[in-house]
């Protein structure tokens, strides 16, 4: 194929998918009727893809079309189910429908599989569980069906799943595994299972199957596509497979192999004997020429439609990219590169962006048509495509030009910022001067910071949206919310008091529309996990804060109330993690304009009396780089646009954070380095080890771990809590520990959560006279 895409999103241009999937668990669709509906989907996007320029006849369109999830597509077609799971394979090996979401979403009695970030996305996928006894052989059926049912319909698609190096990189090891069981020693049993699959691929009408290796672009993948090493031998195997398909392996999100020695595992692959072979030119590095030329008659597909973010291509830049990789002698397609799964469907559904926006903007449709005209172009020479490459190239200088985009005021600060914009005192002292200020008992107990939203919230939000209810009207619908919370906590017998946050749908997205420099969208929808979808913001200029916003509900609330409530923000990595960023300027940059405008809405929560301001960061860890090398620079930026947003604080201000991940071993050092006078973690599902960890390195500012699991509607017994407030005491000294739960309790209901809180109250209380008395 001349023109192609890796991936496409699944949700449907309508989120018709997550529909479909969430009335089939509600039992309002059956089985049938979400196939159909998936089936439509698949049609329309066959159609629509073939409209936008990709040859439907010859492969270019990716057959990507998982219910839930691509990894637990690959599971599936492997039948590599974990032994808990063994009595849902069907006698041939196959996983059927109702099956493939009990591994998705777990039964009464099992858990599901295990959700976990993609790479450094904002996606997750469910993690394959391997054992030395793992069951693995080819049960491709879904996969073969959809194949053969387009075939009828006249188009030939190329069938996607994880490669076999790659699903095993991401697995861990079964509950039960010898202790350092590695899941790749199965690599043998897993490539003859997918050679199975390619079998039946060929059988079912594939001329071409992608296989995906983006783990080949980390530390240990990367060593693992040295010459002779075992990604060499797998697809050796592969290729050797008699009948199978075309191949076409992917190494999308950076540099496949050696950094040092870009292109090497694409020649490696070449090797091996694959046909086609992928690479990352948005976020890799150009294959050397060397490279270039050890692929022989391999294709090299080239990655130079960035599949992650929302920005026009530069076509011209592109095209230069695209001939100078010919001329060194590769025979060259032209790609996205990533699947598309990371971007909304289509600019053109959006009907209120600021005029500016979107003539500088390439959703995944756009895309799709950008990548088709970068393969005529490089066919038939620019003249073929004079008109398009001067639409963007007059689109990136309108962009470069606009107003907004360099904003001098924020520039003057930002140039301006001196080492002491990054310090506060000693953390000791502020500690003293908190305490006097605060006077709260040990083991103090709070939240994280949002209740649930109850149905009630979220159609009052939908009622000011539709202009069925006034602004007023709402306004008072929140405080009366607010005051239920307040006195709620107060009733609980709470110390630390929370708002709640029902006037904020998404802890991003709300700061994107309170900032300047951000533009939100309607309908554009991106994939998180399984039918769990968000809105990523824009962020398309400098970054400022026109006026005071969290400050009227924090304000109202804490008058409500003699204890002390949380002013809650969202940090600056996490804003930035969590929108399409701007392309323009390194990260960091961006980072400490957000952290300026969230430091002028910390000033004016200190104003008005605030006493505690949390600072969000839970995707501090997302962003981390995939490559050991790169992580320190990423720590050093990111750590000082938090104390950048941070440290105008007063003393005697007391700055909490929250961080969510379980494993933080890589980051504790940034975690210290935060600075913050509380930090809460998610810990209750990794039994409180982040506590010890955290006293190891001597860590000596308070620390919350989440004593309950929020992600389950159990609600945990007093002496449960109890337990693990003993055994965090056991790490720490009690002068540094809060009781929390983890966060999340927006998607819990309100039963649970007071009967959780309760037991957390009671089970501090008592730990307090114990801790007295040993005082
Ligand atoms: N906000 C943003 N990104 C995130 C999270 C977030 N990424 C990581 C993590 N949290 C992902 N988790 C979720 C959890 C729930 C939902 C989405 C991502 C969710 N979405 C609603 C849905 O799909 O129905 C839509 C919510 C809305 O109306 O905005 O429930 O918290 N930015
Ligand atoms: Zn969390």
């Amino acid at each position: 194929p001349a023109a192609t895409i890796l991936g496409y999103p699944r949700i449907g241009p309508q989120r018709e998918l997550k529909k479909a999937l969430e009335a089939y668990w509600a039992g309002s669709l059956d089985e049938a009727g979400l196939e159909s509906a998936a089936a439509q989907l698949q049609d329309r996007t066959v159609e629509s893809l073939a409209n936008l320029g990709l040859d439907a006849a010859d492969s270019s369109i990716p057959a990507d079309f998982a219910l839930y999830d691509q990894v637990l597509d690959t599971t599936a077609a492997l039948g590599a189910l974990p032994a808990r799971f063994a009595d849902l394979a069907a006698e041939d090996g196959s996983v059927g429908t109702a099956a493939y979401f009990t591994l998705a979403r777990g039964d009464g009695q099992r858990p599901p599989l295990e959700l976990t970030k993609w790479f450094d996305t904002n996606y997750h996928y469910l993690v394959p569980e391997i054992g030395p006894g793992t069951p693995f052989a080819a049960a491709v059926h879904r996969l073969s069906g959809i194949i053969r049912r387009q075939r009828e319909r006249g188009a030939v698609l190329r069938p996607v799943l994880v490669g076999p190096v790659t699903y095993l990189l991401l697995a861990k090891a079964e509950d039960g595994a010898p202790a350092g069981f590695d899941p790749l020693s199965r690599i043998d049993d897993a490539v003859a299972a997918y050679a199975g699959i390619l079998a039946e691929l060929a059988a079912a009408g594939a001329d071409w199957v992608q296989l995906d290796e983006p783990g080949l672009v980390t530390d240990r993948g990367g060593e693992l596509a040295a010459p002779g090493g075992l990604v060499e031998r797998a697809y050796r195997t592969l290729a050797d497979t008699a009948g199978r398909p075309a191949l076409l392996v992917s190494t999308g999100y950076g540099t496949a192999g050696d950094p040092a020695q870009p292109g090497q595992a694409l020649a490696v692959l070449a090797a091996a004997g694959v046909e086609a072979v992928h690479a990352d030119l948005v976020r890799g590095a150009r294959p050397a020429a060397g490279a270039l030329q050890a692929l022989g008659g391999t294709r090299l597909v080239a990655g130079v439609v960035d599949g992650r973010n929302v920005w026009r291509n530069d076509l011209l830049a592109s095209l230069d990219v695209l001939e100078q990789l010919r001329e060194a002698g590769a025979a060259v397609s032209v790609a996205t590169s990533t699947s598309l799964l990371h971007v909304p469907h289509d600019v053109a559904a959006e009907t209120a962006l600021p005029g500016h926006l979107p003539a500088w903007l390439a959703f995944a449709d756009q895309k799709v048509a950008e990548t088709v005209v970068l393969a005529r172009g490089l066919a038939e020479g620019r003249p073929a495509v004079a008109a398009e490459l001067q639409e963007a190239e007059a689109a990136l200088r309108h962009r470069a030009r606009f107003d907004g985009v360099v904003v001098p005021q924020v520039r003057t600060r930002t140039d301006a910022l001196t080492e002491d914009a990054f310090t506060r005192g000693p953390a000791e002292r502020r500690a003293e001067v908190q305490q006097q200020r605060l006077g709260l008992p040990v083991l103090p107990t709070t939240t994280i910071g949002s209740f649930p939203q109850t149905g009630e919230v979220r159609r009052a939000r939908a009622a000011v949206r539709n202009g069925s209810i006034s602004q007023a009207e709402y306004e008072q619908f929140l405080r009366d919310e607010i005051t239920r919370v307040v006195r709620l906590q107060e009733d609980l017998g709470l110390d630390v008091l929370v708002h709640g946050e029902p006037e904020r749908n998404d802890m991003v997205q709300y700061f994107a529309e309170n900032f300047d420099g951000f533009a939100a969208t309607e309908n554009g929808w991106v994939q998180s996990y399984g039918s769990r979808c968000t809105r990523p913001s824009i962020l398309w200029g400098d970054v400022s804060r026109p006026q005071a916003f969290t400050v009227p509900w924090i304000s109202f609330a804490q008058s409500l109330t003699d204890r002390p409530l949380k002013g809650m923000l969202t940090g600056p990595v996490t804003i930035l993690a969590w929108s399409f960023v701007r392309d323009d300027q390194p990260l960091g940059e961006t980072a400490n304009q957000v952290a300026l405008a969230l430091r002028d809405e910390i000033a004016d929560l200190e104003a008005a009396g605030t006493a505690i301001v949390q600072v969000d960061e839970p995707a501090l860890r997302e962003l981390l780089p995939l490559r050991a090398a790169d992580q320190q620079a990423y720590l050093d930026w990111s750590v000082r646009a938090f104390r950048l947003a941070t440290s105008g604080a007063a003393e005697q201000t007391q700055i909490h954070t929250h961080l969510c991940y379980s494993e933080f071993g890589e980051v504790i050092s940034a975690i210290d380095g935060l600075d913050a006078d509380v930090t809460s973690i998610e810990a209750a599902r990794s039994r409180l080890e982040v506590v010890a960890d955290l006293a190891g390195f001597g860590y000596s500012r308070g620390i919350g771990p989440g004593v309950y699991d929020i992600h389950s509607p159990r609600v945990p017994s007093e002496q449960e809590v109890a337990g693990l407030i003993e055994t965090a005491l056991a790490s720490i000294p009690a002068r540094q520990l809060w009781i929390n739960p983890d966060c999340g309790l927006k998607t819990r209901a309100y039963a649970e959560t007071v009967e959780s809180l309760r037991n957390l109250v009671a089970a501090a209380r008592t730990a307090r006279e114990t801790v007295s008395v040993e005082a």
